[in-house]
């Protein structure tokens, strides 16, 4: 740590400082180091981890000019006057050169820019990359870590983009308004799928209650608020739903039986020697990387869309991987499934009599997790870990 001097003139350990503080330049400024990916990005963020997970992480999506905007700029009143800071993340993966709905964004948000209390980026790119993706991800967890205690990503629902806001938010609400032609048909099903709350926004249109109908059909029992956000109408009605939402497992999550694959453990002789494959050729971004003392072996994550290859080197010749290497060479080590419901999960593992090798443990990161054996699995080493509400 500490190589981070020289171009910003700050050193690391400061500059992770006056984050954790909140200090808004040093939150400004790591802002932009994430966005370009410049060297002391991945540094800072690895410095910033185990500091995130307070906030209030809401993801806001939808069709382009469903009025996004608008609601959030409520929103950002609301919890105002709750007393509580905001950070906005603005992404327009559509408007690549113009930005002209970002400058809408801008303006309308002007209002808060004497508000020490909110904290607004915007980006706008050609697309969602991989870049934008990671820093959307990254800018999230510095907000986060800041200590703000509301952060909200508006996303148009384009491309990768509500599968990304799915993954980084809490509670994700889906901006939808009346007269859309085909109605709920015409939106994308990924959209649908991901929303823990829906919004009817610009509800002073005709066609509500046949979107209201299409909506309960569509996703039965998620909650839905009506909203005339150009006049701020709707907005506690919107922020109690949010609010019944956050701490619930995710619906998208419940979909998938309640599961989503959270790594590959990969058991390598030298991580730097397989990182010149993961990073150096294949693009992979190395996150982090860190040593687990109870396992006995360093790691190194790169993450892959929702998930994360991890890279396993064992610390010492007693490690269990470094034994699985001298016996089966480097390779596939575990495939590890995260999920919300982990006690249910490892209750009906037992139940069935499959082979669990260890009692429940928190590991470094402060995640709990079970490994299953691979000759109750079809051969795969399997980790369960609990997802962290
Ligand atoms: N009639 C009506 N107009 C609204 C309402 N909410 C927003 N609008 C208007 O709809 C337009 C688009 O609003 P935005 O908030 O920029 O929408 P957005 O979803 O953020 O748009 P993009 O970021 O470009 O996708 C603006 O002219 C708003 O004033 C509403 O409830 N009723
Ligand atoms: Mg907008």
């Amino acid at each position: 740590m500490g190589r981070a001097e020289g171009r910003t003139g700050l050193n690391l350990e400061d500059w992770t400082r006056r984050i954790l503080a909140g200090e808004i330049r040093a939150v400004a400024r790591a802002a932009t180091a994430i966005e370009n990916n410049a060297p002391e990005a991945a540094a800072l963020l690895a410095a910033i981890e185990r500091h995130r997970g307070r906030a209030l992480v809401l993801g806001v999506t939808g069709a382009p000019g469903a009025g996004k905007s608008t609601l959030v700029d409520h929103l950002v009143r609301h919890y105002r006057a709750q007393g509580k800071t905001v950070g906005v993340l603005a992404v327009d993966p559509s408007s690549p050169f113009t930005g002209g709905a970002i400058l809408g964004d801008r303006i309308r948000m002007q209002d808060h820019h004497a508000d020490p209390g909110v904290f607004i980026r915007s980006m706008a790119s050609r697309g969602w990359t991989g870049g934008v993706a990671r820093a959307t991800e990254g800018i999230a967890a510095l907000l986060d870590a800041s200590g703000r205690g509301v952060v909200i990503i508006e996303t148009v629902g384009v491309g990768q983009g509500e599968v990304e806001v799915a993954r980084l938010a809490g509670v994700v609400a889906v901006v939808l308004v009346p007269g859309m032609g085909d109605g709920v048909q015409a939106i994308k099903a990924g959209l649908m799928e991901i929303a823990d709350v829906f919004v009817i926004n610009k509800a002073d249109h005709a066609g509500v209650g046949e979107l209201e109908r299409e909506i309960h059909q569509e996703a039965p029992g998620v909650p839905l608020v009506k909203t005339v956000a150009s006049q701020g109408q709707g907005i506690a009605e919107l922020a109690a739903a949010i609010e019944s939402r956050s701490g619930q497992p995710r619906r998208r999550m419940e979909r998938a039986g309640g599961f989503e694959i959270d790594h590959l453990g990969i058991a390598v002789r030298s991580i730097d020697s397989a990182l010149r494959f993961y990073a150096g050729q294949l693009g992979l971004a190395l996150a982090h990387r860190e040593t687990v003392e109870q396992e006995r072996v360093h790691v190194a994550m790169l993450p892959v869309g929702g998930s994360r290859v991890e890279l396993i080197e064992p610390a010492d010749s007693e490690s269990s991987v470094a034994r699985s290497i001298a016996k089966r060479g480097e390779g596939l080590h575990h495939v590890a499934l995260r999920t919300a419901r982990f006690a249910e999960a490892v209750e009906r593992l037992r139940a069935g009599g499959a082979r669990i090798l260890n009692e429940p443990r928190t590991g470094a990161g402060g995640h709990t997790y079970v490994f299953v054996h691979p000759e109750s699995t079809g051969g795969v080493l399997l980790e369960l870990i609990e997802e962290k509400e």
